[in-house]
């Protein structure tokens, strides 16, 4: 009689899926030429496997009238998931698949990458290994960028000096003022405060139209900037285009596309000279490979929005990892937040995708 091994199969599929809705004051609120962000709605999302292993994500829903419907979205999920084998390549091309009458961008999108996150970081449990390392690739220092808010030209200038002083060498300033004097005091003033060493980059926040951008560009290309992002409309490559083929200065554009298709299309109109993957609208770590081979088979340098602990891991797995953008702003929910020493993130230390809770955190900022 022919002997099978014992069939371990249910140690390897999903088992149950706790979706938990947060809301997480920031220190000072985070302004943009596109509105504030005041506080954080995040989900938090954990997805148990047959064997106990437990993956994490993390998103962010940017305004709080989102933050339970996508919660809901992603429990309503659950039936498509259950019982299907930790295999995070094929359970989005099968979420796809079959939303693909509804669409998959917006809160959808929002909801699949939450899975697909959880998946890969409950993957890299079970192996034992940080993110970076399942994907094939070290752990290696990225580069940081700080962030500076719209917050006049004093203020710029202190909070951007602030982070040189830490070892940041790039910090991005949030401009779009109602005068296009004033974007340039902005940029002078931190300039000034963080002297010639120190890359400086702004960003519009999708903020002017096709034509104010391309005459605000060319004035700033005085300004010796490390890239303007988003001057215009994130989805209108054409606009883009034109303004990128008027202006000697980078343009930075990404965090707002959808999926690897729609960066497809972004790449095929020429609209950006850099890329910035968002790990959560790009479609989590299978939507964020496709878009680093296509920035990869483009010759686009690669930085990330947002969600450092995931990006850091992924950046390292990223051909051309150019900037990783630095924001603390959920590091009270998290056991590993993101560390910086002198600019450079290190994910070589983190688990997983770096995605765990701190101690009755779920708890403690729970939507009410
Ligand atoms: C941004 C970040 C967080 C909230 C709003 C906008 C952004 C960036 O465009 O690039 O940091
Ligand atoms: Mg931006």
């Amino acid at each position: 009689m022919v002997m099978h091994p014992p069939n371990n199969f249910n140690a390897q599929t999903i088992h149950a899926l706790q979706v938990h809705a947060l809301r997480v004051p920031m220190p000072t609120p985070h302004r943009t030429a596109s509105g504030v962000v005041a506080e954080s709605p995040l989900i938090a999302t954990d997805i148990t496997l047959g064997d106990g292993t437990v993956g994490h994500s993390l998103i962010f829903t940017y305004t709080v009238a989102a933050l339970k419907p996508t919660a809901e979205l992603i429990n309503n999920l659950l039936p498509l998931l259950q019982d299907r084998p930790l295999a995070p390549a094929d359970v989005y091309q099968y979420l796809q698949q079959r939303l693909r009458l509804l669409g998959s961008q917006g809160l959808v999108g929002m909801a699949i990458s939450a899975i697909d996150m959880a998946l890969w970081d409950a993957l890299a449990r079970q192996h034992g290994l940080p993110l970076c390392r399942l994907l094939g690739a070290e752990p290696k220092p990225i580069r940081a960028y700080a962030p500076v808010g719209y917050d006049g030209e004093l203020e710029s200038a202190r909070i951007a000096e602030a982070w040189a002083r830490q070892g940041f060498t790039g910090v991005k300033a949030k401009i779009g003022y109602p005068k296009l004097a004033e974007d340039i005091a902005v940029v002078r003033a931190m300039r000034q405060a963080v002297g010639p060493d120190v890359q400086i980059m702004v960003d519009y926040n999708q903020s002017l139209n096709p034509s104010e951008a391309t005459h605000r560009l060319r004035a700033l290309d005085e300004e010796g900037l490390a890239w303007v992002e988003e001057p215009t409309t994130a989805h209108d490559h054409a606009a883009h285009a034109r303004i990128a083929a008027a202006s000697c200065t980078p343009i930075q554009a990404g965090e707002n596309w959808w999926s690897p298709m729609e960066v497809r299309h972004a790449i095929e109109s020429q609209a950006t000279d850099l890329l910035m993957l968002d790990v959560m609208k790009i479609g989590g770590v299978t939507g964020w490979l496709g878009g680093s081979a296509l920035a990869q088979t483009h010759g686009l340098p690669l930085s990330s929005h947002l969600f450092p602990e995931v990006s850091a891991q992924l950046l390292c797995a990223s051909p051309t990892a150019h900037w990783l953008e630095y924001a603390d702003w959920w590091s009270e929910v998290l056991t590993e937040p993101v560390v910086v020493e002198k600019g450079w993130v290190s994910a070589a230390t983190m688990q997983g995708s770096g995605i765990a809770w701190a101690p009755d955190a779920l708890n403690e900022f729970a939507a009410c």
